[in-house]
């Protein structure tokens, strides 16, 4: 190359990478479903070297238009761009395409997985047993007396648009409760469902990066088998890959329980804001 080629490519390179903190990495994978509406598509890929294993995962594309001509079952090459606050695709090109894997057995219905129905506002929140960050027992009916906002992660969550977004938002309703007296009694609870990992030391030390004050936000962990339960009820799907456990595959939902232990309301997914949370809270205590 010529210095001045050389030249004009750092130039552009300066020019188009406005943040610092953004990273990317080249991924390759196969198109599972795409919205090209609401710009997203899951993608199921291999592993990112230095970033996360293989999984398959919702993405986001900036531009709709990125999605032109894709299909289903699409091999792709694209780059994630991952910043501080989110992840996207670009770049996305067609490879080839190949017939779908058959899905992995569990419907999309979580409460048909488990065997166990779907919560329904108004309805008692179950009384499971957890593990909290100092490795107390606790049950769920313990927080009685408390509305409380919960949601479901697990720490080594790569994508900072899912579960290390849940982390942000609580952490950011923390100043506001704090502020309003009618809601001093309000108290995050933040379930992990990857227990394997997700020790209680593992959850404390985590508490401690999200500035979490533990006398109003609980992590809690436990028995595998009985946090997917719990969180089923919720709406909550997990998928562990048998070959490696730490692929994991998950939505995300977040709720309100009012102080009887009753859901109030579910958040699916990741576009709520705390403002939002907060608002509803407002009413659940006014309520209450
Ligand atoms: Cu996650």
């Amino acid at each position: 190359m010529r210095p001045l080629t050389i030249l004009l490519l750092c130039l552009v390179c300066a020019g188009c990478t406005a943040r610092s903190d953004e990273r990317r990495f080249a991924l390759q994978g196969q198109i599972e479903s795409l919205d090209p509406a609401a710009k997203n598509l899951v993608v199921k890929h291999g592993d990112i070297k230095g970033f996360m294993p293989a999984m398959t995962m919702p993405y986001d594309v900036r531009d709709g238009k990125q999605l032109d001509g894709l299909a289903p079952g699409d091999l792709i090459n694209a780059t994630l761009v991952v910043i501080s606050n989110g992840a996207y695709l670009t770049d996305i090109k067609k490879t080839g395409s190949a017939p779908l894997a058959p899905k992995p057995p569990e419907p999309p219905n979580p409460s048909a997985s488990s065997g166990f129905e779907l919560l329904k506002p108004g309805e008692q929140v179950p009384d499971n047993a957890f593990l909290d960050q100092d490795g107390k027992k606790r049950t769920f009916s313990g927080f009685k007396g408390t509305p409380v906002v919960m949601t479901f992660i697990y720490t080594k969550c790569p994508l900072p648009t899912f579960c290390p977004l849940m982390d942000r938002h609580f952490a950011a309703m923390q100043q506001p409760l704090k502020d309003d007296p009618t809601m001093k009694r309000v108290h995050l609870v933040t379930v992990s469902f990857d227990p394997a990992t997700d020790t209680p030391p593992v959850l404390k030390a985590h508490a401690k990066t999200l500035k979490a004050d533990l006398s109003r936000w609980t992590f809690l962990t436990g028995d595998r088998d009985e946090v997917d339960k719990f969180a089923a009820r919720f709406g909550v799907s997990v998928g562990r890959a048998l070959n490696d456990p730490r692929d994991i595959t998950h939505n995300l939902r977040t709720v309100i329980i009012d102080a009887d232990g009753k859901l109030v309301k579910t958040y699916t997914g990741n576009e709520w804001s705390p403002e939002q949370v907060l608002a509803d809270l407002k009413s659940v205590v006014q309520a209450g």
